[in-house]
């Protein structure tokens, strides 16, 4: 694995911005020699928490040449860049939107015959090799979460994938090639699991419940979530009623009860609702 360097991090603050910035690279090793060079590198991440919160990753990459792989592969680039964007309005909608922008970048691979010039705006997942255990995606695009609570853009300019590749001189090879990588993403407070001893700890229309996944302490809850999934639906208002109704122990819905009195009364249900109509209180 050769993992392009320099690189650029941020956690949420209010509001941030970082980069991060190197000259003359070289990657390689005794058994391959030199494999990536590059003139000049810049990664930078930035965003805003809030109501219309974002996060933005850049990477760039000038006068990128990674060498002939065994005489297979070989990428001439002026300039390769990826862009990830993660924004939106928490519990509601988050959007993410990729781009990689490749300026006079030349692959040479022997599955394609020869040079081809890769288009300077590539659609998402474009394939332009695959074979012989060989694979390569430009504008490689990776979405994880569910766009409510959280949400998670990887956008790979370059993506070369070797499954058991037969490379002259350097044998059998597996393994991957990842030339200028951005992650952009957002997770809004409610999933993180915030610690609390009483329902004050908590946002408005949460409760402080057990939490199943570290014994011994509690963590906020959206009133009515009782499976903590971080979103309330109507049969947990239905399990809730249940409760008030004497047909359920308060036990199988501990989100259920904002104010932890061991009781579940009319108010909690219209909590509940407005957690439904609403989403679950979450600040970024
Ligand atoms: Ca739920
Ligand atoms: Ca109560």
């Amino acid at each position: 694995m050769v993992d392009p360097i320099p690189e650029a991090l941020a956690e949420p603050g209010s509001a941030y911005s970082r980069e991060s910035e190197m000259v003359d690279l070289a990657i390689g090793s005794e058994e391959t020699g030199q494999l990536l060079s590059v003139n000049w590198a810049r990664s930078s991440v930035f965003g805003a928490r809030g109501e219309n919160a974002s996060s933005i990753a850049e990477a760039e990459l000038s006068e990128l040449q990674l060498s002939s792989l065994g005489a297979i592969i070989a990428v001439a680039s002026d300039s390769a860049a990826s862009r990830a964007t993660v924004q939106g309005t928490c519990c509601t909608s988050l959007t993410a939107t990729g781009a990689t922008t490749l300026a006079d970048t030349v692959l040479e691979c022997l599955l394609l015959q020869g040079q081809v010039e890769l288009p300077v705006d590539p659609g998402p997942n474009t394939v332009v090799v695959d074979g012989a255990g060989i694979r390569i995606v430009v504008n490689e695009q990776i979405l994880r979460g569910d766009a409510v609570g959280e949400l998670e853009l990887v956008v790979n300019a370059i993506h070369i994938s070797l499954d058991e590749a037969v490379l002259d001189g350097l044998g059998i090879v597996s393994g991957e090639i990842v030339i200028g990588r951005s992650t952009a993403g957002l997770t809004c407070e409610s999933r993180l699991r915030t610690p609390c001893e009483d329902a004050a700890d908590c946002l408005d229309r949460q409760a402080c419940v057990p939490d199943p996944e570290m014994s011994g302490s509690n963590r906020c809850a959206c009133v009515g979530d009782c499976n903590l999934d971080g979103r309330v639906r109507s049969n947990e208002i239905t399990a809730m009623i249940n409760i008030i109704n004497g047909i359920a122990d308060v036990t199988t819905c501990l989100a259920a009860d904002q104010d932890g009195d061991g009781r579940v009364r009319a108010n909690d249900i219209t909590m509940a609702i407005l957690n439904i109509n609403q989403g679950c209180p979450a600040q970024l």
